[in-house]
């Protein structure tokens, strides 16, 4: 039977592609203040230090390739309806092969003037003085969504999630709302949900079931499990 599979991934799937997740011991929290790094406050008090933060995530991602849990996400798409509704701001998914990628906390490939709302493609390094191309205001920032922002296309996943016969969730805590509460929209749904994660998140009792392990080993595992049947 063909599945229509809404998948949620978080920042523990591109960690074997070597980028860092955000709250494991060492992660990024560690090293940087939310505060002044992610939300829309910090980036007015200090621009250059959040698009220092970004340019750095940048160069990170573009070295960065796809593991095996993003190709077969990818594959995934040839058996079954597959949304990726991804919280990384990296491009692993499109580079594994994905067509049908959400990415509902922004892009790093992406950039927006803050006086027009226009987007573009981000330069590598983006720099304070750069100006927007559609109205030329020096006030250009990453396409990220931050902390106290709306999240992208709450309205498209809202929508899948009603259509859904299996829900998703890889390589993400659970921490960040909304996102942490589509399993209990699925749930409430009568949609199956399934856990993929290192150790069982703070709400892993949400899922139906939890496979533990690193993304390259468990997703390819499941991937191959669901073409099968
Ligand atoms: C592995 C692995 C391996 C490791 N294999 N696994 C209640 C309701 C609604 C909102 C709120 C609420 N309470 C508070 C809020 C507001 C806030 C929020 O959630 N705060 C929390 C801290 C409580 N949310 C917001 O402000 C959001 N906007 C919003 O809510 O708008 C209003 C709204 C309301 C209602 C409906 C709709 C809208 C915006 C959130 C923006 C988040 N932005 C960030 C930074 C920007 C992007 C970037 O710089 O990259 O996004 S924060 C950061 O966390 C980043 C991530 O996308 C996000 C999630 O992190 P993720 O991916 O889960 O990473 P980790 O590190 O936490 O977890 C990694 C996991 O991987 C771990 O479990 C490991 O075990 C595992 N792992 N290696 C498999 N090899």
């Amino acid at each position: 039977m063909k599945e229509q599979i809404v998948i949620l991934t978080g920042a523990g799937i591109s960690a074997e592609s070597g980028l860092g997740t955000f709250r494991d011991e060492g992660g990024l929290w560690a090293k940087h203040r939310i505060k002044d790094v992610a939300t829309p406050e910090g980036f007015m008090r200090d621009p250059e230090l959040v698009l220092g933060f970004y340019n750095m995530r940048r160069a990170e991602a573009v070295k960065a390739t796809p593991n095996a849990a993003h190709v077969a996400l990818a594959a995934l798409e040839a058996a079954h309806d597959v949304l990726i509704v991804t919280q990384n701001v990296d491009g692993l998914h499109e580079a594994a092969g994905a067509r049908n990628v959400l990415h509902m906390h922004g892009s790093l490939a992406r950039a927006m003037c803050v006086r027009c709302e226009a987007r573009w493609d981000a330069p590598l390094v983006m720099r304070v003085t750069d100006t927007c191309p559609e109205c030329g205001a020096a006030a250009t920032r990453p396409d990220i969504v931050w902390f106290g922002e709306m999240p992208y296309g709450m309205e498209e996943i809202d929508a899948a999630l009603r259509e859904a016969t299996l829900f998703a969730s890889v390589g993400t805590s659970g921490n960040v709302y909304p996102a942490a509460g589509f399993v209990a929209e699925a749930r409430r749904m009568g949609v199956p949900t399934v856990e993929l994660n290192l150790e069982p998140s703070a709400g892993h009792s949400m899922f139906d079931e939890v496979h533990v392990g690193p993304a390259s080993e468990v997703v390819p595992k499941w991937v191959n499990a669901l073409c099968r049947s």
